[in-house]
């Protein structure tokens, strides 16, 4: 069991409770930074998630994601719906940083008391940066905000890993990443619930969401041939030039969910409502699929095991001493007497004695 909340911590949670965005704050950087109790906290706040629908919005450096995110979170607010979002860009943070322009766009929205934005500390997340974020997800979440959204850039698997942890995932890409569809990383692909084309005002974003459209369809069609006939339809069949069906128009089973490619330009806010819009279907389709269930079920586990590996790093490094063995070993190690084998297994069986 984690420990008991201490006084301050439920005098925090109190205030947490009654919608205090300075405890919200609080909270998160108790979380963010691995804090004494910040395991209890989430303890405590894990019956109250599964209200928001999280969001994962990825793609490269520039392409448009925190612009995409501040266009949301305003059209959520005109809908009455409250919105949150945790934004993992060093290059980019949302406040306090780098980019000017992120500040200037995220400013109007961030003196209302519906919306909260936050860009992760990369530094010193105990037990990553993926599992951290996601924690902060669910803070916000247990918060109430009913729509919280993730920014990631996706360049690596963490990127992608932080990704897949939402219920839907948009991938924004601008025209000039037009070349490297090809090579495009097979995981972006993969993460995809929504594409989308942002800077539709610069010359080659038509071209691009073709190209995507063309190559989805494509695997789509792909997928199909895979699927046995089921209902005694040969989809093969029905699906081929001379069949019934006109001409490669592969359509998806009807439980299956179709990647829409939708074409924005987040700087005038033009798509927005048609991205919401196309989120609030894949919503709907998780819903009645099943999905939405089956995806939460993946996370919970997930959450385990990862916690798992947490509490047992911390047991061995910090808490019984695996630092100082280690330290005591590094002669022995060098000289040949022991190896790091032998080390190891001293150090595992002083975290979790037999
Ligand atoms: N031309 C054009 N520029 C945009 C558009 N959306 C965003 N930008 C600009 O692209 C730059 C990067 O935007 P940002 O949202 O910070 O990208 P991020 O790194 O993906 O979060 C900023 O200078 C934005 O003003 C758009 O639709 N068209
Ligand atoms: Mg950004």
């Amino acid at each position: 069991m984690p420990t008991p909340l201490g006084d301050a911590q439920r005098a925090l949670l109190d205030r947490f409770t009654a919608g205090e965005l300075t405890a919200l704050a609080r909270l998160i950087s108790l979380v963010e930074n691995g804090r004494d109790g910040f395991e209890a906290l989430l303890d405590v706040l894990h019956p109250r998630l599964g209200r928001a629908h999280r969001i994962g919005i990825t793609g490269p450096p520039g392409a448009g994601k925190s612009t995409l995110t501040a266009g949301l979170i305003r059209h959520y607010r005109a809908q009455g719906l409250r919105g949150g979002a945790v934004a993992v860009d060093p290059t980019s943070p949302f406040t306090g940083g780098a980019l000017l322009g992120d500040r200037i766009r995220m400013n109007d929205v961030a003196r209302d008391p519906g919306v909260f934005i936050r860009s992760m500390a990369t530094r010193g997340a105990l037990g990553g940066l993926a599992l951290t974020t996601r924690e902060v997800a669910d803070v916000l979440d247990a918060f109430g905000f009913e729509r919280v959204i993730i920014e990631t850039v996706g360049v690596g698997q963490s990127e992608l890993d932080i990704a897949a942890a939402a219920d839907t995932t948009v991938v924004v890409l601008v025209p000039e990443s037009g070349d490297s569809i090809q090579t495009m990383k097979a995981g972006l692909m993969e993460a995809a619930d929504v594409f989308v084309v942002n800077k539709a005002d610069r010359p080659g974003a038509d071209r691009l969401a073709r190209e995507l459209s063309m190559m989805l369809h494509l695997r789509l069609g792909q997928l199909l041939r895979n699927i046995p006939a089921h209902h005694g339809v040969d989809l093969r069949r029905t699906a081929a030039p001379s069949g019934p069906v006109p001409a490669a128009a592969p359509t998806a089973p009807s439980d299956s969910w179709e990647i829409p490619v939708l074409r924005t330009t987040a700087e005038t806010g033009a798509g927005v409502p048609e991205l919401a819009a196309l989120i609030g279907a894949h919503a709907e389709w998780l819903d009645r699929s099943g999905q939405r269930r089956r995806r939460r079920r993946q996370r919970l586990a997930e959450r385990v095991r990862e916690q798992v590996g947490r509490r047992l790093h911390a047991l061995a490094w910090a808490e019984r001493g695996g630092a100082a063995v280690l330290e005591e070993a590094l002669p022995a190690l060098e000289a040949g007497e022991v190896s790091p084998y032998q080390v190891a297994a001293g150090i595992v069986r002083a975290a979790v004695p037999e």
